[in-house]
């Protein structure tokens, strides 16, 4: 009765887990983590993959969240229906409630960045990036912008997916950036206070070897650093394993929208053909939270999330990721 009062939306459950992956029922299958630090514990939002076995496709109907006041305690509060797209947005069709991010804006308030297909789209890339608001980490969410979509195919696109992965960094100068994009192609915006409004058109980003999708912008010690999926299949990629799995990379930088310089591979390729990841410093640990297929009855389309400590390479400037290794 106290957790059903204390968050609006769902139904909340205490999970403990062995250990990775997070979920591991063989039912409930968690995908494309964003962490998130607010009010003081760790939240982890994660997409829902739903697809038969054998069925080779992200059927995605809903978010759902994980919360802990420790990772090493593996005690998870879950929500397994956290929020669905339809419920936010007017515009927006079910099933692809793709990769998403919440970040606290400057005005306290929560944003979640959220990818989702345009009802009737008749656009070569029907995705589009929404972005709803809350005044707490989980709910209840409204649609921020509903004049639609922030980001859609009205900006030209070269591929049929590329409108997804939105991941937003709100800088220590108040100062917000928003980068996006798959099939190699990435694009980086900055937005006003409003979080919604872009500043300028979006710039592509360049510099960061093989990337492929999932990018993920954060701050350590005044250095920019994008973590992102370096496809495996491209010429550039430093994967070294099977050809068409992804490895989470990243590059550095001293300015939010670049220049980037690669620095490597942090996570080898999983077991999931796709990875996507995020980064996250808590109570005083950094933290990479990614998915894999490691879950009873996983496969390509049936991710599952788990978390790992990170740590750091400070003999160095810019300090770099140790390997994780899982
Ligand atoms: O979950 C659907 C897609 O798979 C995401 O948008 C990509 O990053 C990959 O994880």
């Amino acid at each position: 009765l106290l957790m059903a009062c204390a968050h609006a939306e769902g139904n909340w459950q205490t999970v403990h887990s062995a250990g990775n992956p997070i979920i591991s029922d063989g039912q409930n299958f968690t995908t494309d983590p964003a962490p998130l630090v607010a009010d003081g514990k760790l939240y982890i939002l994660t997409g829902r993959d739903t697809a038969a076995p054998g069925v080779n496709d992200f059927i995605m109907p809903e978010w759902q969240m994980l919360e802990t006041e420790d990772p090493a305690s593996h005690t998870w509060k879950y929500n397994p229906h956290f929020v669905r797209p339809e419920a936010v947005f007017k515009w927006a069709t079910p099933a692809r409630a793709y990769a998403g991010q919440i970040v606290q804006g400057p005005d306290k308030r929560y944003y979640m960045y959220a990818p989702v297909v345009e009802a009737g789209s008749k656009n070569k890339d029907p995705f589009a990036i929404g972005v709803a608001v809350s005044d707490t980490p989980t709910g209840p969410w409204t649609d921020a912008h509903p004049a639609g979509p922030i980001v859609s195919q009205s900006y030209p696109v070269k591929n049929d997916i590329e409108n997804i992965d939105p991941t937003v960094l709100v800088d220590d100068d108040g100062r917000i950036y928003l980068y996006w994009g798959t099939f190699g192609r990435l694009k980086a915006v900055e937005l006003e206070n409003d979080m919604v409004t872009f500043k300028g058109q979006p710039v592509d980003i360049h510099g960061l070897k093989g990337f492929f999708e999932a990018p993920w912008l954060f701050k350590r010690n005044g250095t920019y650093y994008l973590m992102y999926a370096g496809n495996a299949a491209g010429p550039e990629s430093d994967c070294t394993e099977a050809v068409y799995y992804a490895c989470q990379a990243y590059g550095t930088a001293r300015s939010p929208l670049g220049p980037w310089t690669y620095q490597g591979v942090l996570l080898d390729p999983v077991s999931s053909t796709t990875s996507h990841g995020g980064i996250v410093r808590y109570k005083g640990k950094w933290y990479l939270a990614y998915h894999n297929a490691d879950a009873p009855g996983g496969d390509h389309f049936r991710r599952s999330v788990s978390i790992d400590e990170v740590t750091w390479d400070d003999s160095i400037t810019p300090a770099l990721i140790d390997k994780v290794i899982p």
